[in-house]
């Protein structure tokens, strides 16, 4: 029998650095013989980039926030059956930029949509499956908004305040607390090579528990 592929998460507020240390992840997991597949949520499908851009665009400005809550679910769904499932179940290692925690995190703490009702659409999308490791890159929202900042024009998220992104951070740090064995919490506020041997050692680490 194939042994299920780990399924790695990444997660942070607005400019935490998950792009840069997904790059970094990959090449450790290569490194490690585990090859991984990389994705990337609200997305990683055809049609999750699809409902990506209306959640992310600002066409539905106005949108509500159960119907945003839905369609971040109706993309995980679909990456979940096309992607995400096969994968880990063919042995492969899954490494995803956001996964379900962002939910709980920017609609639940973010938008105020109670976090019993997400767990409602979790249970029923994903059937039990959950990240093996999490890493969050936690960090004050005004350093993120400020990295961040230095880029394009921002979406229909980052268009939000330093409130919003305060609530983020901090359900985010509540869901870390409450999952100590699954979330390594990675200090983003410090400088890149800091951050890089973090992430390392908390992916050796997994890695070698893993085998
Ligand atoms: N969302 C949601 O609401 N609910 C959900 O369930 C899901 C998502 C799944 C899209 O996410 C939006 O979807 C997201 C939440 C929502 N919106 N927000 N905000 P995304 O992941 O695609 O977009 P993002 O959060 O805006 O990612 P980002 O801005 O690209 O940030 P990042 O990937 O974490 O950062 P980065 O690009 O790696 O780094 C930003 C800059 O900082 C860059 O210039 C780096 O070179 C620099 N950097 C990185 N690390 C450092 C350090 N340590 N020091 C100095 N400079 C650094």
């Amino acid at each position: 029998m194939i042994e299920r592929g780990a399924f790695i998460t990444l997660e942070g507020i607005e400019g935490a650095g998950k792009s840069t240390c997904m790059a970094l992840v990959s090449r450790r997991l290569r490194e490690a013989g585990r090859a991984p597949l990389e994705t990337r949520e609200p997305g990683g499908t055809p049609l999750g980039e699809a409902l990506r851009e209306l959640l992310l665009g600002h066409r539905h400005d106005g949108m509500a926030t159960d119907t945003e809550l839905l369609l971040m679910f109706a993309a995980r769904a679909e990456h979940l059956q096309q992607k995400i499932l096969p994968a880990l179940e063919g042995g492969r290692w899954v490494l995803c930029d956001r996964f379900t925690d962002a939910t709980y995190a920017y609609q639940g703490g973010g938008r105020g949509i109670e976090h019993e009702r997400i767990g409602v659409l979790e249970q029923w999308v994903q059937r039990g499956l959950k990240p093996d490791l999490t890493l969050l890159l936690d960090l004050p929202p005004e350093v993120g908004l400020e990295r961040a900042g230095r880029r394009s024009a921002p979406d229909r998220f980052e268009k939000e305040q330093r409130p919003f992104f305060e609530r983020v951070r901090q359900a985010y740090l509540d869901l870390a607390a409450a999952e100590p064995g699954r979330f390594r919490v990675i200090d983003a506020a410090r400088p890149l090579e800091e951050v890089e041997r973090q992430v390392s050692g908390a992916v050796r680490e997994f890695v070698a528990a893993w085998n």
